[in-house]
């Protein structure tokens, strides 16, 4: 009797044991549980660090994020807000890391710096997707794919359409201002829009700030340069919708007319800029997409699928000149 119960128990766990290890190899990548994520249904999931909510632009990317991947029944969404700061950015990536997710999605707040917490990630196998803008560093196999757009040919395009707004033939002393000190945002589109002016010695930049893609610093900035250059000033470059909108208001508030006095161009295209175009504040609008949900929930699937991405995916973009323009556009825009 004893020994029949002993055989039995043993067969017993036996056969548990059997099922456990059937059981956790039953993914679908032959991984366990735990080296996939601790994902029980199937999801992917997706770790992403994002910069902040500084712009219209920043708070349309995140929307879009959450819309696309928090909603799916395909992943599980990690979300981090870093608040500016590349620091925090570098612990949310320790901590997607220790997390074990699928899949890293990062908006670099600045180009550089990125070398070793990449290598972590590399180390740990978890694939780096870059969101809207990118980073320096010497080995381009830290990182996946690069979403987003190209700066340059956004900052060439804002200074072509402003040469043909003003007339080539006139003068122009324009004023700009940056973005964030070090983003890529803000160094290509400077670089872009210096390579569009550099065959026109009539277009002249007498001053260049920061004003950290925000509104209020945007319009500090502006206010400054009107009191030390005051009617000098013939046009104002924006790295983003936003500064422009501050922009305008300092121009306002200093007695002259944004649009007319000081003609506007900047980057983005979210709606208060196109509603800005419609009441002829502001002149020239370069669109620069934020829903990017979309193309990286397509990339990270193709990557767990085992396909190969492209390491640049980009988005079509246009540029909008003048009141008409934006009229017609704005009922259709989508952030
Ligand atoms: O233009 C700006 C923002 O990185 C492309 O960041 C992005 C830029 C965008 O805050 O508004």
């Amino acid at each position: 009797m004893y020994r029949m119960k002993k055989a039995t128990v043993s067969l017993l766990i036996f056969v548990m044991a059997l099922f456990l290890l059937v059981g956790c190899n039953s993914n679908t990548n032959g991984k366990t549980e735990e080296a996939s994520g601790g994902k029980k249904d199937g999801k992917i999931v997706v770790g992403f660090s994002q910069i902040g909510a500084e712009s219209g632009w920043r708070t349309a990317e995140t929307k879009s994020i959450k819309e696309t991947l928090g909603n799916s029944p395909d992943f599980e969404l990690k979300f981090s807000d870093a608040q500016q700061k590349q620091e925090n950015q570098i612990k949310a990536i320790r901590n997607f890391i220790a997390q074990k997710v699928d899949v890293i999605a990062l908006a670099p707040v600045v180009e550089t710096g990125w070398e070793s917490i990449l290598k972590k990630a590399k180390d740990a196998k978890i694939p780096v997707i870059l969101l809207d803008r990118g980073i320096k560093v010497n080995d381009e196999s830290l990182y996946t794919s690069f979403i987003g757009s190209d700066f340059i040919l956004e900052g060439e395009n804002a200074a072509k359409e402003l040469i043909n707004l003003i007339g080539a033939d006139k003068k122009a002393n324009i004023v700009e201002l940056q973005g964030t000190v070090g983003a890529s945002a803000a160094n290509d589109r400077k670089t872009g829009f210096a390579n569009g002016l550099k065959d026109n010695p009539n277009f002249k930049i007498i001053k260049s700030q920061s004003g950290d893609f925000t509104r209020t610093k945007g319009k500090e900035v502006m206010e400054a340069f009107l009191k030390s250059d005051g009617k000098n000033i013939d046009a104002v470059y924006a790295h983003n919708d936003d500064m422009a909108i501050g922009a305008i208001q300092a121009i306002e508030e200093y007695g002259l007319k944004p649009g007319e006095d000081i003609k506007v161009v900047s980057i983005d295209g979210i709606k208060d800029a196109f509603e800005a175009a419609v009441q002829g504040k502001t002149n020239i609008i370069v669109e620069c997409n934020p829903l990017l949900g979309p193309q990286l929930a397509q990339a990270v699937k193709d990557l767990k699928a085992g396909k190969e991405i492209p390491s640049w995916i980009k988005t079509e973009e246009s540029v909008f000149v003048g009141k008409d323009a934006a009229e017609e556009a704005l009922p259709s825009r989508k952030y």
